[in-house]
């Protein structure tokens, strides 16, 4: 029978990559509040340090660790510290990621193959390295962060909506082979959020105007707004806890309404 404690990660361990800052911090901040041990990872110390003074002013003891996500001997090693110093982890959030705008035809085949080892091989990485686990434990939670590039392209994206759209599928096939053993993979599909990421989408012209491109998004979002990483906290608490307990292989697109608007009118 449904309780508001479905909601609940009291007791749950939840590992989110790259998660100093960004929408991984927010996302890690609301598990917290939600009840679960958080851990993170970051690829140096000075951002996992970083990381670790900003959880703590959350009033969060977060366990911060170095790692990347592309690396598979550091990712093995890493789980293992993980599960021997905090605990077996429950609920894997594949949120570190990169973009590289660029032109397909002036993109380096050095620069796509980036883009796709941190979006798409480390979550794959990530995963297997913790999927054992879970089935051992009989149950696990995996949630990774897609994108509006995962259902549209866009100029000078083409590595990062290659990727993204893979995850979107990997998503799919982690649900299809393990859904089995009660672990549930879904996808979080963020519209344009105002992080570090997106900075340069919103940068102040010259003449004091907002960018191009801000103004774009603000036509083709129907909430008018770009999204805060506190927008996709909720939703990221719904797909960690049981009360998502038959939900697989879905990609929820917490976006204003981007996907289902044609935008608005040029004045
Ligand atoms: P962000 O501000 O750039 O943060 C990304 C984090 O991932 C950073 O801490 C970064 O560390 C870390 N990272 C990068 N490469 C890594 C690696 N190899 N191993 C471990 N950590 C690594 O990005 P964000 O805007 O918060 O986005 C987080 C996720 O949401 C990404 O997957 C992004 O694609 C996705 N997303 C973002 C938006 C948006 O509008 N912002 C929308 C949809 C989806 P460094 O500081 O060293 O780079
Ligand atoms: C871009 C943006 C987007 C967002 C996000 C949208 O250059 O188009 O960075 O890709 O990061 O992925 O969902």
């Amino acid at each position: 029978m449904f309780s508001q404690n479905d909601f609940s990660l009291k007791g749950k361990v939840a590992l989110v990559t790259g998660a100093s800052y960004g929408i991984g911090f927010a996302i890690a901040t609301a598990y917290a509040k939600s009840g679960a041990t958080i851990v993170f990872n970051d690829v140096n110390e000075q951002l996992v340090e970083k990381g670790i003074a900003a959880y703590k002013e959350e009033g969060i003891e977060a366990h911060g660790y170095v790692c990347d996500v592309t690396n598979e001997e550091q990712v093995n090693a890493f789980i293992k510290q993980v599960e021997k110093e905090v605990g077996v982890i429950d609920i894997l959030v594949n949120n570190a990621g990169i973009i590289k705008r660029i032109p397909m035809t002036e993109m380096s085949a050095a620069d796509f193959r980036k883009v796709i080892d941190i979006d798409l091989n480390g979550p794959f990485i990530m995963a297997k390295a913790v999927i054992p686990s879970m089935i051992a434990k009989g149950h696990g939670k995996i949630i990774n962060i897609c994108s509006m590039m995962s259902e549209l392209g866009r100029e000078t994206v083409s590595a990062y909506a290659a990727a993204k759209g893979g995850l979107k599928m990997l998503t799919k096939n982690i649900c299809s082979e393990y859904g089995e053993f009660n672990i549930q993979c879904n996808g979080i599909g963020p519209g344009y959020i105002a992080t570090p990421q997106t900075a340069p989408l919103r940068e102040i012209q010259p003449d004091g105007s907002r960018h191009p491109f801000d103004q774009f998004i603000i036509a083709k979002t129907p909430a008018a707004r770009w999204g805060t990483p506190d927008d996709l906290a909720g939703p990221a608490v719904f797909l960690a806890s049981d009360a998502s307990n038959f939900v697989n292989g879905h990609i929820l697109y917490v976006d204003g309404g981007i996907l289902a608007y044609i935008g608005k009118q040029p004045k």
